[in-house]
């Protein structure tokens, strides 16, 4: 779906307006704009095509215009117009967390601010400090947003780069002639983050493939096109590499091109006191080569089973195959359902029937409805009476619905003192219980982790949601100490949650990583707000087999009277 690029376009024209003072009715349009497409759970290219985007409350004949002109030509000539009015530096200021177009605007005029570099030296030069509305806070907040977007530059989420490279893989190899066609790099690691999609294909004509590949629908620019190598801008921005291999070196370039980097300098180092050589073509001994169809027969012959790739971070994995001692990981088969869910009843957009619909397409035996507690009313937390309406409403479909279990929950709010949005007696009429902080995360280390141990002590909590509160290049973690989170939870039976929505990961891999260590269960739910977001339960297992969670080491792949057993446990203590 074009909706969230559509938006993201429309957010920028209303901010460069803002930072030059522009018509304020224009701005509050744009804006809405950004609103009304982002909260759309339709296409909006499939409503453009039915004629219906002006029926859409709140957009216009102009917006409706802009969206058509993007559709049809990949840009709005409005917007590229209105860049031209401001320097770069100061649009890639806008993505700053934490830096409005105002600020922006203000800092220009008065400073000369120009871009990130030129704001991160006058911070260090104090020069910030004389400025209206310039307090300690507001800059320091401003230097964690520079350092954000320091560390992630212009990657981008797993959850946004993953279906583009799906479609383009369905793509090519429905229209051209590949032998194997593989995604690689950070993506193929399934990497919180990557900077650019690699795609490896194994055939002949590595012109031809490459030529239908620089000519799909959705490539924007052709950075490069070869023999052996393309290189294009799809939309949203995102670069796309993909290389054509000899057949008998698909295994050997796989292996190479989907790294890390450190996995395969620790592996050449193997091959090398074996007295063999490794590249993107195969394995050698000196001139002859050994093997490079697969990737399986390369590190067989290297004295190891194949590693996922998942695990390839030089974490260890290697030493672990070497003697046969690799996890034997989750798999996307193995859950069982999804624990994290939210309806219409609160901020969700579909009705629980249509969620259990999907979770039962989806393979699913069980689902757990969790919708917000009262206290968070931007999401429309749900007071008292209605969460026991809902209770009322599940029951009542799980007597009617067949090979679909819906287990009544709550995302309830952990408290600015530590204490529950809901009382017990409420709580301990649910199935399954999420716990999550969605404010105060300012407050001190200890002070943060003291609440989330009061709500693992608490006998109905049956995971903490994402557990860090970071949100993927827009939010730091919340200041907490792990190791006595992770104890408290060991010895509460309380699960972590591996929030599987692609802005969070949360627990991620290595936290994953740790909890297992310690006997912590992860339960992984998507927080999908619609059905059309429950696919991301595959990011959420990418991130438990980065962090080497095995089977046992999840609760969803419980079955449903399993996991009733394992709750009643904690409840019963
Ligand atoms: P990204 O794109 O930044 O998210 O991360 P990757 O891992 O996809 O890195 P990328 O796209 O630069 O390169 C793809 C893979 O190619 C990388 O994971 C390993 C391999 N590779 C690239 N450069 C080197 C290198 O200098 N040495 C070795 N051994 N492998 C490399
Ligand atoms: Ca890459
Ligand atoms: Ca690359
Ligand atoms: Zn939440």
């Amino acid at each position: 779906m074009l909706n969230r690029e559509i938006a993201e376009i429309f957010e920028r024209m209303a901010d460069i307006l803002e930072i030059k003072a522009g018509n304020p009715f224009r701005i509050r349009s744009y804006r809405k704009a950004v609103r009304i497409i982002g909260d759309m759970t339709q296409d909006v290219a499939e409503l453009a095509a039915a004629g219906r985007l002006t029926d859409i409350p709140g957009i216009g004949e102009g917006i409706s215009g802009k969206i058509k002109e993007y559709l049809a030509t990949g840009r709005i000539e409005k917007f590229e117009e209105m860049k031209k009015g401001v320097p770069g530096g100061l649009i890639a200021l806008l993505s700053v967390p934490g830096l409005g177009p105002r600020t922006v605007a203000m800092l220009h005029k008065e400073l000369g601010v120009e871009s990130a570099e030129d704001l991160r030296a006058a911070i260090k030069k104090g020069r910030l400090s004389g400025l209206a509305g310039m307090g300690e806070k507001k800059i320091g907040n401003m230097l964690r947003g520079l350092k954000l977007i320091r560390e992630f530059g212009s990657r981008l989420p797993l959850g946004i780069a993953l279906p583009v490279a799906s479609e383009i893989v369905a793509r090519l190899s429905r229209t051209a002639v590949v032998g194997e066609i593989e995604p690689a790099g950070s993506l193929r690691r399934r990497a919180e983050t990557v900077g650019d999609i690699d795609i490896l294909v194994g055939g002949r004509d590595g012109k031809s493939i490459i030529e239908t590949f620089a000519g799909l629908a959705m490539v924007r620019e052709v950075l490069a096109s070869g023999e052996t190598k393309g290189s294009v801008i799809v939309e949203g921005g995102l670069q796309v590499d993909l290389r054509v291999v000899p057949r008998k070196s698909f295994g050997a370039a796989l292996q190479y091109f989907t790294g890390s980097k450190s996995h395969n300098i620790h592996l050449r180092r193997i091959a090398r006191e074996k007295g063999l050589k490794i590249n993107e073509y195969g394995l050698f001994r000196g001139k002859k080569m050994l093997c490079g169809r697969t990737e399986k027969e390369i590190y067989k012959r290297l004295g190891m089973c194949w590693i996922p790739p998942e695990l390839r971070e030089d974490r260890g994995e290697i030493e672990a195959a070497s003697v046969g001692k690799l996890p034997r990981l989750i798999r996307a088969a193995d859950i069982k359902g999804d624990l994290h869910l939210h309806s219409q009843w609160s901020d969700g957009a579909a009705s629980i029937r249509a969620i259990a619909a999907r979770a039962k397409a989806m393979g699913y035996g069980y689902m757990v409805i969790s919708d917000h507690s009262r206290s968070l009313k931007i999401a429309r937390g749900l007071s008292v009476e209605s969460l026991r309406k809902q209770i009322a409403e599940i029951r009542e479909l799980n007597s009617r619905l067949r090979g679909m279990r819906i287990l009544a929950g709550s995302e309830v709010d952990i408290m600015n003192d530590g204490s529950l949005d809901f009382p017990d007696e409420l709580l301990a009429e649910l199935d399954f219980v999420i716990a999550s902080i969605h404010g105060g995360f300012k407050q001190s280390r200890e002070k943060i982790t003291e609440r989330i141990v009061m709500a693992m002590k608490n006998p109905y909590v049956s995971a903490i949601g994402h557990p860090t509160g970071r949100l993927i290049g827009e939010r730091e973690a919340y200041e907490v100490d792990i190791d006595r989170l992770l104890a408290a939870a060991a010895e509460t039976g309380t699960a972590l949650e591996l929030n599987a929505y692609y802005q969070r990961l949360d627990a991620g891999d290595l936290l994953c990583r740790r909890a297992k260590e310690k006997g912590v269960r992860i339960s992984i739910g998507t927080d999908a707000h619609s059905p059309e977001q429950m696919w991301m339960m595959e990011l959420g297992v990418g991130t438990a087999r980065r962090g080497w969670l095995e089977k046992k080491d999840v609760l969803n792949t419980m079955s449903l009277s399993e996991l009733r057993k394992h709750l009643k446990k904690k409840r019963q203590k």
